[in-house]
């Protein structure tokens, strides 16, 4: 039998008001020890809470129940909306500390009791922890949608027909030796196979919520004194990184964050590439430079000479100047980090690109471990349509169905849930 546990599932102290939510079998019991009396299911109640062994008032606030199965947890909830002061959740976790059978609920746990008792999926708890840790417009809605179970849903349907085509498999066997299973269930079985491999291929293509939560790594590169510092002060809006004259004056990599449109962007400043003229310490700072336009997403190159990096993205600088102002051939587009021509249309462009690289999810985004498990399936079952051999086919079934259990949690759950509850909060 699990404890019953409790928390302030609300934010930090002091706020207006704080919830304080109750979890287990004792739950009931323990919120009828405090409040005297309980209001009925789903109904908020003002009630004077108690401590039970003195009768001494802690607060008055709402009570709220909600009974086993159908709540939050599965188990018998009560949530008691108090007020937001720092000595009074203390007054109150220390009186449910004191009741037996209740303890203080670790990081994750209401969740991860949800998940036991079937109310949310492995892809759903998955998706509240990337939703509480959101900070961008696409992370929110990525994460919402796979809370609300998005994936769980499309993983139920084709489990359906996995499952509605193994039964066909099956009943065919068991009408015919294996030899002459009909003709027919040997064609329509590998084109379903092949038809949902191609689905599962779309997903597997999904943005990666890893990329969505880090940001789109650019990197702004090009030879010393062509203005990369003085353009990531103007990208990120305030001065992260030196400028001046003198050419090196970078010699480490400076990263600054940045949201635009909704989107997570990461800009790194690097130090100017040259051969010559560099010493030890900028020796280094141009190897660091290397490293991170090999890691980049996107490579902004500034400069008048063309990039020796394929797919940067080249822009002409110090349009402002005069004699500056009209673009060679080459460059996609001139920008000035001091009169800010040209900087809405290369936030645009970056934009774009980080749509086509997967760091915009108009759909859903997927994690790297429900991705793994997606391909696998996909995999499998691509082989299995290329088998002849019925009993093939039906053990790719098997494993795509598999792949699938371990994606909601279904099966090989334990391993997963460690990392993912260590995210969490307390009263999660
Ligand atoms: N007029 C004008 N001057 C600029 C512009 N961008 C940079 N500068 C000037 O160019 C000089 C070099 O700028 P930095 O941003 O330090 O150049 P950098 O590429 O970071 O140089 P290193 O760190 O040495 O590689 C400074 O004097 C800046 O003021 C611009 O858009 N217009
Ligand atoms: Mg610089």
């Amino acid at each position: 039998m699990m404890d019953t546990i409790f928390a302030v599932s609300s934010g930090v102290p002091p706020a207006a008001i704080s919830i304080l939510r109750i979890s287990g079998t004792q739950a009931l019991a323990a919120a009828t020890r405090l409040a005297g009396s309980l209001p009925p299911p789903r109904n908020a109640r003002v009630r004077s809470l108690r401590d039970p062994s003195t009768g001494i008032l802690l607060d008055r606030g709402l009570v709220l129940v909600f009974p086993g199965p159908k709540s939050a947890t599965g188990e018998d909830l009560v949530e008691l909306h108090i007020h937001g002061g720092r000595a009074t959740q203390r007054a109150l976790e220390d009186t449910l500390a004191r009741i037996t059978g209740l303890r203080p609920a670790e990081p994750g746990e209401f969740t991860r009791r949800a998940l036991a008792h079937g109310r949310i999926d492995l892809t759903e708890a998955e998706g509240l922890g990337d939703l509480l840790s959101a900070e961008t417009e696409q992370q929110r809605r990525a994460a919402l949608r796979l809370s609300e179970g998005g994936l769980r849903q499309r993983i139920e349907g084709w489990n359906d027909r996995l499952l509605a085509l193994a039964a066909g498999i099956e009943a065919a066997l068991d009408f015919s030796d294996e030899e002459d299973v009909p003709a027919e269930v040997t064609q329509s079985s590998g084109q379903m196979m092949v038809v949902l491999a191609n689905e599962l291929a779309a997903l597997v293509a999904a943005p990666s919520v890893e990329r969505l939560r880090d940001g789109i790594r650019i990197v702004i590169a090009g030879p010393p004194n062509s203005g990369k510092s003085t353009l990531i002060n103007r990208l990120v809006g305030r001065d992260v990184a030196i400028v001046s004259p003198v050419a090196g004056t970078t010699r480490d990599r400076i990263e600054a964050p940045v949201v635009r449109a909704g989107i997570a962007f990461v800009l790194t400043d690097t130090a100017g590439l040259r051969d010559a003229d560099a010493d030890q310490i900028e020796r280094i700072g141009i190897e660091r430079a290397e490293a991170a336009i090999a890691a980049a997403d996107i490579v902004i190159w500034l400069d008048d000479a063309a990039p020796s990096i394929e797919h940067a993205l080249w822009l002409h600088g110090r349009s402002d100047l005069p004699g500056r102002e009209d673009m060679p051939d080459g460059p996609a587009f001139s920008v000035s980090a001091h009169s800010g021509e040209g900087i809405e249309q290369l936030w645009d462009v970056l934009g774009q690109r980080a749509a086509e690289i997967g760091g915009v999810s108009n759909d859903m985004a997927i994690n790297a471990r429900q991705r793994k498990l997606l391909s696998q399936a996909e995999v499998v079952l691509r082989e299995g349509a290329g088998e002849q051999d019925i009993l093939l086919r039906a053990e790719a079934i098997r494993s795509a169905r598999y792949a699938f259990d371990a994606i909601t949690g279904r099966a090989n759950v334990e391993a997963v849930l460690d990392t993912l509850f260590g995210r969490f909060c307390i009263g999660k």
